[in-house]
């Protein structure tokens, strides 16, 4: 009989992405990635904060790397800034730049802990976005494979463990947070575009998965995709074809593409018919779907379960893609995405929310686990997961962070159920190590493990306070997920 509970072997850390946790934008010949565009536009508009110092890791990160070691961690999830590497996206590379990633590995390994890196986090350099805009042209998959194998034979011997596009399913949804989208393309109709950037994605992470299999030797690659499982709002036979129609289009249309190296047909077909789908060209699902190009692994990033409900076709054939909140009071979420016939996405009445309306369901973590190793049967890890929240910093220095600790031993107890019901799981990097600047919320809302001591206004001096979930986490790791209490 197997043993029950975690792997021996399983790797425990935590995850940042480059421009939330850097800083350092315009430093040692940086340039500007679309990232540091949209974040300025975002400081304008809602008065979050830029990048340009976000937790200022690049002169931080000796300390933040002890800090983890402290913590135990054996595996730190991050990514490189394409634009830090080579300031206009191609030709010469920045000498400063590259070495920082050098530094930061070579820091890492010298601490025992596993680099797993991600090649994109939304940050396409934004000469590229200038000169011809960026993943909404098919260049930008020649230039994505112009840098990605750069970083791969860079790091080939260092890093084992790499991931390509972060979250393409997000970038569909919420495509002018994550990419930069003129405003002339926001008309409604233009929304081919988004499934058109996701192909060219789908490109570029079939070209990164092939140049680390013949290039990394023992290296393995996936894709770390921002997944939630589905649920119909209610037993009703309409509300259940719903959620298989969303499940469909916001789940398997990218593991599909991940692991078979096809479009999910219900998905393709609905997009097809509403003048959605992406155009391939001749020689595209031969590049995806070449055996060096399929997914060893799913990088799993899950925050929140959804849910989907029937929704009449009433001729209009006007959708709406997922709704934000961003004041931070709950129920403030401008909307939810809407297909008539197809689906409609609602709030499950059965779940607590985050203080921004994302549903709190550890139980959901352990689903998705066991259905997406069922469908696959390929390995998992756990890329990112957590609680964004608003942290108050005591007048004693300490940051108690029990409703924390709470979502996150929630979480990886059903990884541990998942486990012992076989699923293969490689790894736990909860999002993030330290606080850093939202994709959609700027630095009021927390994460970290580590309480990074600014404002969205005030950088301070970034200073580094130890949460109680930090303690907490130690411990757990300590015990190999058996001491969660
Ligand atoms: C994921 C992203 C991360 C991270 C996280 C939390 O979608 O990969 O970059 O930010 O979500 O989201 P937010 O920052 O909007 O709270």
């Amino acid at each position: 009989m197997k043993e029950k509970g975690f792997p021996k072997d399983f790797l425990w850390g935590a995850s940042t992405s480059a421009y939330q946790v850097e800083g350092a934008t315009y430093e040692d010949g940086k340039k500007a990635s679309q990232q540091d565009v949209i974040n300025k536009d975002s400081y304008e508009k809602f008065g979050f904060a830029t990048a340009e110092i976000a937790s200022d890791q690049y002169h931080h990160y000796k300390e933040d790397v002890a800090m983890m070691k402290e913590m135990g961690f054996s595996a730190y999830r991050f990514s490189i800034a394409w634009s830090r590497v080579f300031p206009d996206g191609t030709g010469e590379v920045n000498e400063k730049g590259i070495q920082y990633y050098r530094d930061l590995i070579k820091e890492l390994k010298d601490n025992g802990i596993e680099p797993i890196v991600t090649l994109y986090h939304y940050d396409c350099p934004w000469t590229l976005v200038e000169k011809y805009g960026g993943w909404l042209d098919r260049q930008i998959v020649k230039d994505f494979e112009y840098y990605a194998r750069y970083i791969i034979n860079e790091f080939k011997d260092q890093v084992k463990i790499w991931t390509t596009i972060n979250e393409q399913s997000i970038i569909v949804q919420y495509w002018t947070q994550k990419c930069y989208i003129p405003e002339e393309l926001l008309d409604g109709k233009h929304d081919q575009l988004r499934y058109q950037i996701n192909h060219h994605m789908n490109l570029a992470q079939a070209i990164a998965n092939k140049l680390v299999h013949e290039l990394v030797p023992g290296g393995i690659v996936g894709a770390p995709l921002g997944y939630s499982c589905i649920y119909p709002l209610s037993a009703k036979p309409e509300d259940v074809m719903a959620m298989q129609n969303a499940q469909a289009l916001r789940n398997d249309y990218y593991t599909d593409i991940y692991f078979k190296g096809i479009y999910n047909k219900a998905a393709q077909t609905y997009l097809e018919e509403h003048g959605l789908a992406p155009i391939i060209e001749e020689g595209d699902m031969e590049l995806i779907s070449d055996p060096k190009a399929i997914s060893d692994f799913l990088a799993i990033n899950y925050y929140a379960s959804e849910c989907a409900k029937w929704c009449e076709d009433d001729g209009s054939h006007t959708m709406r893609w997922s709704g934000v909140n961003r004041s931070g009071k709950k129920g403030e979420i401008d909307g939810f995405e809407t297909h008539p016939g197809f689906y409609q996405m609602c709030k499950n009445p059965l779940l607590d929310t985050t203080d921004w309306d994302w549903a709190i369901d550890p139980i959901g973590m352990e689903y998705l686990l066991r259905d997406l190793y069922n469908r696959y049967n390929k390995p998992l890890m756990i890329t990112e997961n957590g609680l964004g929240a608003y942290d108050t910093l005591t007048a004693d220095g300490k940051v108690h962070d029990d409703y924390r600790i709470e979502y996150l031993r929630g979480h990886i107890a059903a990884c541990k159920r998942a486990i012992d019901k076989g699923v293969e799981l490689l790894a736990y990097c909860p999002w993030s190590s330290v606080d850093l600047l939202s994709t959609s919320n700027g630095v009021k809302k927390r994460y970290g493990f580590v309480y990074i001591d600014r404002t969205d206004d005030d950088p301070k001096e970034c200073k580094r306070i130890r949460k109680d979930s930090f303690y907490w986490y130690k411990k757990v790791i300590e015990s190999n997920g058996e001491e969660l209490e």
